[in-house]
């Protein structure tokens, strides 16, 4: 929009009257008064009038109510970037009574005049700052407004009659006035004309850079934002600077020149038409690495991430150019992932600030910014291990798509976590390729915000909107976002707005849907060489030099590409985003290959259990309540027996002994849902003032971090699974189980298939809360059927190795367990440390299980020597004589403290055995085996108290009859299928227990049955 010319055009030259000398003081930020008025000079107020009207308003700044009212409603309407109308009556009239009750009354037409003109000038001068943006020239085919909106708005000056609207006239226009402190448009002048005043407001707010932050509740920080982007002449370059930003161009455009000309029809999501994100990433990297930072992790989507790789992490170019041969072979087992979602690690030298810099670009899905959780969850995890606890060495950049960005929900999750004391990573920088398209989706269908980037306000974080095809503008851009960054230690976006050169990939034909976009499109000269033209106009290089820049890289390419050819072999460990090294030997192979026990000494589990009883501090009153829960715990100690939340508490504590980090993150988790777990103790009479007794176990010692977290699944899930570190046990709770279907992309794409794709190890623990307790369809079922059917064990295949207790375990996706017993929840826990490889584990854990007082465990199956039980034997009376057993019960989880309630109840302890399946996946076909051998008169029954379509049966069925070669069948017992994972119906609930439980021990049941 082009309506700074057309103003010029309209308004005639007045002379420029001069005011007062500028005063530095001025430029500080409010604090406290500081206007100092020579009096004399002033034009248009009386000195002592405008001392007094400054005087007011930073008393209303300080409290609105201390000014008269009509004063408050000027003031309110400046602020809020509102026009004073001062033809409204009511304005009017109270103005004069204001005026004449303040002396001012014998010449109230001039005063008045004076002080409006002074106030609108200010309001003006704040409508640019708070709506410049929408008339800003972001979109570089010059078709389509950013902010999907055309509209001008009213209060910005783009044609002479705008004047009015503030009461001001064109023969104001060269009158000089004050600016206000909230203004950098002065540089050292602290007075301009209007005319100048709207001039520099137009280049700051309306040219290539858009900016959004007068939304931001903080004054310090508009302020220096407000600095950085109207002090005149802020955004120069020197010739060295944009030499090296052409160059960057120049390998960002020619790269994807050179993939287009040797797989024309690959997909490769190329950059064309964002050409300028490189250098822009560059610009970051290397202002943030000037400031301190040493680590950068980065999470991207699949447009441009080629490049990325190649030009600003640094891949080798020929290990790219190998990825599109069709014949190449995969040397790691896995089933691989397509390249544009491999992630990769690099350390180098930084070439601008001769530092050390390291940079990881994450793996990641197509599934749009399901990476940005997990990015911040490396990112904490790299400054937790650093102790960078302000985030001044290790950073985060996310890329986003306009699309994505704005239609992503757990792009909101993530925003939220970025504040949060457990969660924060200290700022990120986002950057946006606005390419204002989404596949073949325009903007306006897909967003009803302005912008792509306004979830980013709710974190009042800065948006930087700028026209990709200003490549200094963006670099001045990104330079901000970088300090800001390391300023504020908040997180920031850089919106490039530009346009998608292809179609959604390179086989697509955009001009199906955007025809007319793609008319411009075409026309449209690559930003390379309009800032080639540029330089050499200017004579900042010569057409020569460009030339041989781009020869140069070109040769690069080629030659990298010869080299590519002798690559007959893909390692997806070359893709690694973040080594373990130390962890694993030099082949990446685990160290051994066995579990050592998995009990402690019983010393350690009594020093727990006494820490796990008291409060560690000083003249902390915690709850009546809560002491009660202690001295139970205490108690249990003396009588070496725990429950499930002592289990855990020794299970952590025995790790943060080792030096192991325990995080454990959820909703609510601090207290646990079901009051429990109580790892955070609040003091009653200070308020905030809390007591984490896991962390006083020993004077050297892990820390343990335990945090509720912000009611999100995907976005917490997503940090926890990114927080992916050897020596460290990760662990998140669901509110229950239920709820994790919210985070299912990251169970799908990251935790159960992510070894696979990436060949990176994760022991992730999941607790889902879980069992069939009549609380309605939701707050039941965790769905282990899910988690079930995504384990790649071979129900047809039984395991012959001799190891086969820690091979299926290596082999596996992922553990699937449902403990019986607190002794088994520990050892479960401690297993997933001491294995010398890491797999995600699913826990499925009980609700009222936590207080049944069966559900206890001695010491004795906890101390040294004693470790994690896979199958739970019947060991009664019914052990004692299998070969009178009439049915074996197989079950997991709750329903076997039913079971063996109802089999008291009808005197069947003889006649039927009840064998718990405690690690559900991998199956345990060796012990199973053995049981089914001991019972060879009895029938099989699986028993479950899910419905029958959901739980275990459709798992365990075909793996049983593997065992049993086909021969016997193996009989269901449990809920019919249904739709809904529960009843709603507590009786409904408890009739169809009632029918399970007998069917369960009708030995009849099955006669003449056929399977
Ligand atoms: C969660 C998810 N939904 C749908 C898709 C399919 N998809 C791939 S790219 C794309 C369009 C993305 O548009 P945008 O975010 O603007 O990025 P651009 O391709 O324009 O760079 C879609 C819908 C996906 N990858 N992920
Ligand atoms: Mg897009």
């Amino acid at each position: 929009m082009n309506h700074m010319k057309l103003f010029a055009a309209t308004v005639k030259w007045h002379g420029i009257k001069t005011l007062r000398k500028p005063d530095i003081a001025r430029r500080a930020f409010f604090h406290g008064q500081r206007y100092v008025s020579s009096g004399t000079s002033e034009p248009f107020l009386s000195g002592s009038n405008s001392n007094y009207v400054e005087e007011m308003y930073y008393a209303w700044l300080e409290n609105p109510q201390s000014v008269h009212k009509s004063w408050d409603l000027f003031f309110r309407n400046a602020n809020a970037g509102q026009t004073y109308d001062p033809h409204l009556p009511d304005q009017l009239e109270r103005k004069a009574s204001f005026l004449q009750s303040h002396g001012l009354a014998q010449t109230p037409g001039k005063a008045e005049k004076l002080v409006e003109d002074h106030l609108a000038v200010q309001s003006l001068i704040r409508a640019y700052q708070i709506r410049g943006h929408h008339v800003a020239q972001l979109d570089p085919l010059g078709i389509l407004d950013a902010d999907l909106d055309s509209f001008v708005p009213s209060d910005l000056i783009t044609t002479i009659d705008k004047l009015g609207f503030y009461g001001l006239h064109e023969s104001d226009l060269d009158k000089v006035f004050q600016l206000p402190t909230t203004t950098f448009i002065g540089g050292n002048e602290n007075s301009l004309s209007l005319r100048e005043i709207i001039k520099r407001l137009e280049n700051t707010y309306c040219q290539h850079i858009g900016l959004e932050f007068m939304f931001i509740n903080d004054v310090e920080q508009c302020q220096w934002i407000r600095q950085k982007f109207e002090t005149p002449g802020v955004m120069k370059f020197t010739n060295e600077e944009k030499r090296t930003l052409l160059a960057r161009l120049v390998r960002s455009m020619r790269f994807e020149d050179f993939l287009a000309r040797k797989w024309s029809s690959e997909k490769r999501f190329g950059l064309e038409g964002c050409e300028v994100m490189i250098p822009a990433l560059k610009t970051i990297i290397d202002k943030s690495s000037e400031m301190g930072i040493e680590y950068v992790i980065m999470g991207m989507p699949h447009r441009g991430r080629l490049n990325v790789l190649a030009n600003v992490i640094r891949k080798e170019l020929e290990q790219i150019f190998c990825q599109f041969d069709p014949k190449l072979e995969a040397a790691d087992e896995g089933s691989g992932d397509v390249k544009y979602h491999l992630g990769m690690y690099h350390e180098r030298i930084n070439r601008a600030t001769n530092k050390k810099i390291t940079l990881s670009l994450m793996a990641n899905p197509s599934h749009l910014e399901a990476v940005d959780p997990v990015v911040q969850g490396k990112t904490k995890a790299e400054q937790f291990y650093r102790g960078d606890t302000a985030g001044k060495k290790v950073m985060s950049i996310l890329l986003h798509g306009d699309a994505a960005f704005a239609g992503q929900g757990v792009v909101y999750e993530t925003f939220h976590l970025s504040d949060l004391p457990s969660y924060t990573t200290n700022g990120t920088i986002h950057v946006v390729v606005n390419n204002q398209i989404g596949f073949t989706t325009d903007p306006r269908m897909a967003r009803s915000s302005p912008y792509p980037t306004d979830v980013a306000r709710v974190v009042n974080a800065p948006i930087f909107h700028v026209n990709a095809d200003d490549p200094e503008a963006v670099m001045y851009v990104c330079s901000v976002a970088a300090e800001w960054r390391n300023t504020f230690n908040k997180d920031v976006v850089v919106d490039l707005v530009c346009y998608r050169r292809r179609g959604h990939n390179e086989m697509d034909e955009p001009m199906f849907t955007q025809p007319l976009m793609y008319k411009q499109i075409h026309k449209q000269v690559p930003v390379l060489k309009k800032y080639a033209d540029k330089l050499i106009a200017d004579g900042t290089v010569t057409l020569q030099e460009f030339e041989e820049e781009i020869a140069k890289y070109d040769r690069i390419c080629e030659e990298a590409y010869t080299r590519s050819k002798d690559n007959k072999i893909l390692h997806i460990k070359h893709w690694l985003d973040s080594p373990w090294p130390g962890f694993f030997n030099v082949d990446g192979e685990p160290k051994s290959m066995s579990c050592p026990p998995t009990g402690i000494s019983e010393d350690l589990l009594t020093h727990i259990g006494n820490v796990a009883s008291s409060v560690p501090v000083k003249d902390f009153k915690i709850h009546a309540g809560l002491s009660r829960i202690l001295r139970a715990r205490l108690e249990m100690t003396k009588n070496r027996v725990v429950d499930w939340a002592l289990a855990e508490y020794m299970a952590f504590g025995s790790f943060l002994k080792e030096g192991i980090h325990v995080r454990l993150s959820g909703q609510d988790v601090e207290r646990g849902t079901f009051s429990h777990r109580h790892h955070v103790l609040h003091d009653q009479e200070v308020d905030k003032r809390t007591c984490v007794p896991m962390n006083h176990l020993w004077e050297q010692q892990a820390p343990y971090t335990v945090c509720n977290s912000s009611l999100s699944e995907y976005g917490v899930l997503g940090m926890s699974r990114g927080l992916r570190i050897p020596n460290a046990l990760v662990c998140w709770e669901a509110q229950f189980g239920d709820f994790h279907n919210t985070a299912q992309c990251i169970i799908d794409q990251f935790i159960s298939s992510g070894q696979a794709k990436w060949v990176r190890h994760n022991g992730i623990v999941l607790l889902l809360p879980h069992g069939m307790e009549g609380m309605g369809p939701e707050h039941s079922s965790a769905r282990p059927e899910r988690f079930l059917q995504m384990s790649n064990d071979d129900s047809d295949a039984y395991p012959v190795s001799r190891f086969v207790k820690i091979s299926q375990l290596y082999e596996c996706n992922w553990i699937v367990v449902n403990c019986s017993t607190p002794a088994n929840y520990f050892h479960v826990l401690r297993r997933q440390i001491l294995l010398p490889f890491r797999k995600p584990l699913i826990i499925l854990t009980p609700k009222s299980l936590l207080r049944h007082p069966e559900a206890k465990s001695s010491f004795d199956e906890m101390v040294s020597g004693t470790t994690f039980q896979r199958v739970i034997p019947e060991n009664g009376l019914a052990a004692q004589a299998p070969h009178e057993v009439k049915r074996v019960i197989f079950c997991t989880g709750k329903v076997y403290y039913d079971l063996v309630k109802e089999r008291k109840n009808q005197d069947l302890e003889k006649q039927v055995a009840i064998t718990r399946l405690e690690q559900i996946s991998p199956f345990p076909f060796d012990l199973l085996k053995e049981e089914l051998d001991k019972y060879p008169g009895a029938d099989l029954v699986w028993c479950q108290e899910e419905h029958k379509n959901s739980g275990y049966y459709d798992y365990v069925k075909p793996r049983f009859r593997t065992i049993v070669n086909h021969t016997r069948p193996i009989w269901y017992v449990g809920r019919e299928p249904a739709a809904a994972a529960a009843t709603g119906n507590k009786n409904t609930h408890l009739v169809s227990l009632r029918r399970f439980l007998d069917t369960a021990f009708n030995l009849e049941a099955f006669e003449g049955k056929t399977f």
